[in-house]
C-alpha cells in the first residue's frame, strides 16, 4: 500500500465559523447591536423567530470550543470579529472588553498552536451604520476600513493571515436585492452600490492591516458561484453569461483586474448608472491580494425560459437574479439535494478552482468554506453517523486535490462549519457543523465527519472508511 499523501506537505487544514453564528451573548461586555440582531427579532424573517442567543454559547466555551478543534487536529481556524463588540456605534469609541476577548481567543488559538484566520466583516454590520444608510453609503466603506485598523493594531502582533469580507454577493445582494438577509431592503439600485462599497472597504481595510506594519496577508472570502447554462441552446449560453456577469465578475474583475465588466455595465444600464464610483475607486478595490479564499457549495444551472421544462425543477421566474429577464430561471438538475436543497455536485469545486486560479494571477488560494448541512441526530451510542456529509466531504476534497495535481495554488481547506450554528434566515433548523451542538444543554458531540476529517487533517491521506 502506498504511503503517499493526497495533499501536498504543509497542506493547512482548518475548520471556519462566523462570529453571529455562533457566539451568542448578544448583550454582553458592551457588544452593541447589529442588522442581524433586528432582522432576526422582526416577526418573519428568519424561521422559528430564532435569533443570536444562544447560538454555541461560544463567548463563553472559546476554551473548550478550541480544546475541541485541537482534539479534531486542525492547523487553523477561521472566526469572524463582531464589529459591534469592538465599536457598539460602528465608529468611534472602542469598546476595549470586545478586543479583549478577540485578543483571549487568539492566545488560546495559539498556545493550541492553531493558526488564527480572522474575517473582519461576516455580516453583522452595527445598526448604527445600517441606521446611516448602510452599505449602499459609501461612507460605511470608511468606517469599515476604521474599524479594521483598530482591530489590526490591537491582533496583529498574533494575527498574519485576514479576511476583509465574507461573501460580499450576499452582503449586497441577499440583503439589499431580494431582502433574504438583513437588512431586508428590496431596492436593486442600492444593491449595486452596496456591492462597490463592500469591494471599496476591503481595498481600504487591506491598507489600514497593512499600514499596521506588522506581517500580514490579506484575502477575501469570495463565494464564486459556478453557473452553468442548461441546455446547449445559444439562449441559455446567453442567460449563464449575464447570471456570472452579475454573480461573480461583478466582484471579481474590480478586485483582481480594476475594472467593471462592460456588458455587466450594459445588462445592468436600467437599474444603475453606476456613478457611485469615484475616481481612483477601482485602484483601491484591486489593492494586490495576498490570498484568495473561496466558499464553494453547489453549482447554478439556468436557462432563458422555463418553456418546456419540468415545472418540479424550475425556479425564479420573474427575477432569478438581479437584472434577470423575467422569463429567466434556476433550474436543478435533480441531483441528490443536502438540507438546504442545494444539489450535490464536486465537478463544481473543480471548476471553480480552476477558473479562480486562472484569474487570480497565481495568488494562494484557500477554500475558506465548504459543507453541507444535514438532519442529524444524535443515535443511542451517544454518536453522530452523518454518512451523507461525510460522503459529501469526500467527494469535494478529492475533486480539491485533482485541482490540486492540475496546478491550482490551494494551500489550505476550511470545513464549514466546525460548529452547528445559526443558519441566518433558517435560524437553527439547518446543521453544518462536523461537531453537533445541544443546544438546551451546549453539549459539543463530534459527528463521524468530525473524526474522519480530524484524521485526514492529521495524515494529509484520505483515510480508511
Ligand atoms: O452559514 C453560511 C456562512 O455564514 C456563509 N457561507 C455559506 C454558509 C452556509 O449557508
Amino acid at each position: 500500500m502506498s504511503h503517499q499523501n493526497d495533499f501536498p506537505e504543509g497542506f493547512l487544514w482548518g475548520a471556519a465559523t462566523a462570529s453571529f453564528q455562533i457566539e451568542g451573548a448578544t448583550t454582553a461586555d458592551g457588544r452593541g447591536r447589529s442588522i442581524w440582531d433586528t432582522f432576526a427579532e422582526t416577526p418573519g424573517k428568519v424561521l422559528g423567530g430564532d435569533t443570536g442567543d444562544p447560538a454555541d454559547d461560544h463567548y463563553h466555551r472559546y476554551a473548550e470550543d478550541v480544546a475541541l478543534m485541537r482534539r479534531l487536529n486542525l492547523g487553523a481556524y477561521r472566526f469572524s470579529i463582531a464589529w459591534p463588540r469592538i465599536l457598539p456605534e460602528g465608529s468611534g469609541t472602542v469598546n476595549q472588553a470586545g478586543l479583549d476577548f478577540y485578543n483571549r481567543l487568539v492566545d488560546t488559538l495559539l498556545e493550541a498552536g492553531i493558526q488564527p484566520w480572522a474575517t473582519l466583516y461576516h455580516w453583522d454590520l452595527p445598526q448604527p451604520l445600517e441606521d446611516a444608510g448602510g452599505w449602499p453609503a459609501r461612507d460605511t466603506a470608511y468606517r469599515f476600513r476604521d474599524y479594521a485598523q483598530v482591530v489590526a493594531e490591537s491582533l496583529g502582533d498574533r494575527v498574519v493571515n485576514w479576511m476583509t469580507i465574507n461573501e460580499p454577493w450576499c452582503s449586497a445582494f441577499l440583503g439589499y436585492h431580494n431582502g433574504h438577509h438583513a437588512p431586508g431592503h428590496h431596492d436593486d439600485a442600492a444593491a449595486l452600490a452596496a456591492a462597490h462599497h463592500l469591494l471599496l472597504g476591503h481595498g481600504l481595510a487591506a491598507d489600514a492591516i497593512r499600514s499596521t506594519g506588522h506581517p500580514s496577508r490579506v484575502g477575501l472570502a469570495h463565494n464564486q458561484a459556478v453557473i452553468r447554462p442548461h441546455g446547449p441552446s445559444a439562449a441559455d449560453a446567453r442567460s449563464a453569461r449575464r447570471a456570472d456577469g452579475v454573480r461573480n465578475r461583478i466582484f471579481t474583475d474590480p478586485l483582481l483586474k480594476g475594472v467593471y465588466p462592460a456588458d455587466v455595465l450594459e445588462d445592468l444600464a436600467s437599474i444603475s448608472d453606476f456613478s457611485f464610483i469615484a475616481d481612483k475607486d477601482l485602484s483601491i478595490t484591486s489593492t494586490p491580494l495576498d490570498f484568495l479564499g473561496v466558499n464553494y457549495y453547489s453549482p447554478e444551472f439556468v436557462a432563458a425560459s422555463a418553456k418546456g421544462l419540468d415545472p418540479a425543477l424550475v425556479s425564479g421566474e420573474g427575477g432569478a437574479w438581479l437584472g434577470a429577464d423575467p422569463e429567466e430561471v434556476h433550474v436543478s438538475q435533480g441531483l441528490p439535494v443536502t438540507h438546504m436543497g442545494w444539489e450535490i455536485d464536486p465537478t463544481g469545486m473543480y471548476d471553480v478552482l480552476l477558473r479562480l486560479a486562472g484569474e487570480s494571477g497565481g495568488i494562494d488560494l484557500y477554500v475558506t468554506e465548504n459543507g453541507c448541512a444535514f438532519e442529524d441526530t444524535v443515535t443511542e451510542d451517544g454518536r453522530v453517523h452523518d454518512t451523507d456529509r461525510l460522503d459529501y466531504y469526500e467527494g469535494h476534497l478529492r475533486a480539491a486535490k485533482e485541482a490540486i495535481h492540475a496546478g491550482v495554488p490551494l494551500r489550505g481547506y476550511f470545513a464549514w462549519s466546525l460548529l452547528d450554528n445559526f443558519e441566518w434566515a433558517w435560524g437553527y433548523s439547518r446543521r453544518f457543523g462536523i461537531v453537533h451542538v445541544d443546544y438546551d444543554t451546549q453539549v459539543r458531540t463530534v459527528k463521524d465527519s468530525g473524526d474522519w476529517y480530524s484524521r485526514l487533517a492529521a495524515t494529509g491521506r484520505f483515510p480508511e472508511r
